[in-house]
């Protein structure tokens, strides 16, 4: 299979995050990329290319045109406004407040169109995003082009950006944008099956109405874990889209046993729904020593999980997403990638 990616993908590079009542040095940092880009180099699964570049309109067949315009301007509009640091937000339209008035200033529009205080804007942020999006479009050309695979390398990743709101380190849906890209490209049904250990509210929110894409994720229980308001198992899609959208959230300390009894369940959603092509949602962050999960997989683990998807037969592409434990995450996504590629 290709690995593809791209070095400007480097130049999201935030200070901090805020968890927890302080400020820590982000998880979702630069050499994630290297790390995952340097393992897949040496596991010898395929040639290593960089993407080629895509019109941001294929972004824009999933998220708001106001949302995709924030996006391009938001650090130029913070540095105008004399700011240096990292851009934040500071205040959410939630209940109590109006919601109807999109705010004009940049702390404003900050806050309008994010949900958490995790998620930076800095200056190269912009740019990693769109070659993130590029990254994942190439893989899915692969597809179209009658590939059995592809890997999109993809930081930041994108399962939490939602049609026109970023966060948990999201800001456009590279999942969903493949996904789009693939169905565009005529085939008829897609699945997006989301193993990171985080609900992809954002991969949900965007397909909730549809019938074309069925939406699988197997999670931590948002009673206990981020992002919290979304993920239950109650979520089953609405209207046309009823029935497309399965959640199958497990507790912490979740092991191999009940985490691989939920992929068979999403397996079999997945082969009923007739998907000519399935898209995966990698995170690697249900590894058991994953500093901010609570799922207990451990390396050895992640070869079935690629075995396990390789069984659908279907054309797949496989878009990185979390994985913050630095010292194993390379070998953690060559070992899924190897397990898929032997089982092919
Ligand atoms: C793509 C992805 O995996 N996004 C995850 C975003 C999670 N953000 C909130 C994390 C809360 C971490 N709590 C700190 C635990 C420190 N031990
Ligand atoms: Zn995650």
């Amino acid at each position: 299979m290709i690995t593809f990616h791209a070095e400007e993908q480097r130049l999201h590079a935030a200070h901090s995050e805020f968890n927890r009542g302080r400020l820590d040095v982000p998880y979702e940092r630069p050499e994630r990329a290297d790390i995952i880009l340097s393992a897949m180099q040496h596991a010898a699964l395929g040639a290593v290319q960089i993407a080629g570049e895509f019109t941001l309109e294929h972004a824009a067949r999933v998220h708001d045109a106001g949302y995709l315009a924030f996006l391009q301007s938001a650090w130029q509009r913070w540095a105008d406004a004399g700011r240096h640091g990292d851009a934040l937000p500071t205040a959410w339209a939630v209940r109590c407040l109006r919601s109807d008035r999109i705010p004009q200033s940049i702390d404003g529009l900050l806050s309008w169109y994010s949900f958490d205080t995790a998620t930076a804007i800095t200056p190269g942020t912009w740019t990693a995003v769109r070659r993130s999006m590029d990254v994942a479009l190439a893989g899915a050309q692969q597809l179209a082009g009658g590939a059995r695979s592809a890997f999109s390398l993809c930081r930041p990743p994108g399962h939490h950006a939602a049609t026109d709101c970023y966060g948990g380190y999201c800001f456009l849906n590279n999942a969903a944008i493949a996904a789009q890209f693939l169905l565009d490209k005529g085939l008829r049904r897609v699945a997006i099956l989301d193993v990171d250990y985080h609900h992809g509210n954002g991969t949900q929110e965007i397909f909730y109405r549809r019938d074309d894409v069925l939406y699988a994720s197997i999670h931590a229980d948002p009673a206990t874990d981020y992002p919290y308001f979304l993920g239950y198992a109650d979520e089953r899609g609405e209207g046309l889209g009823e029935g497309c959208n399965l959640n199958l959230p497990l507790p912490r300390g979740t092991g191999w046993a009940a985490w691989s009894a939920a992929l068979t369940t999403a397996l079999a959603a997945i082969n009923d729904f007739g998907a000519e092509a399935l898209v995966v949602s990698l995170g690697v962050d249900t590894f058991e020593h994953d500093p901010i999960s609570g799922f207990c997989l451990a390396s050895t683990d992640f070869p079935g999980i690629g075995a396990a998807i390789a069984g659908l037969q279907l054309p797949t592409l496989w878009v990185m997403e979390g994985g913050y434990a630095v010292e194993a995450l390379g070998a953690n996504v060559a070992a899924t990638l190897a397990g898929f590629q032997s089982a092919v």
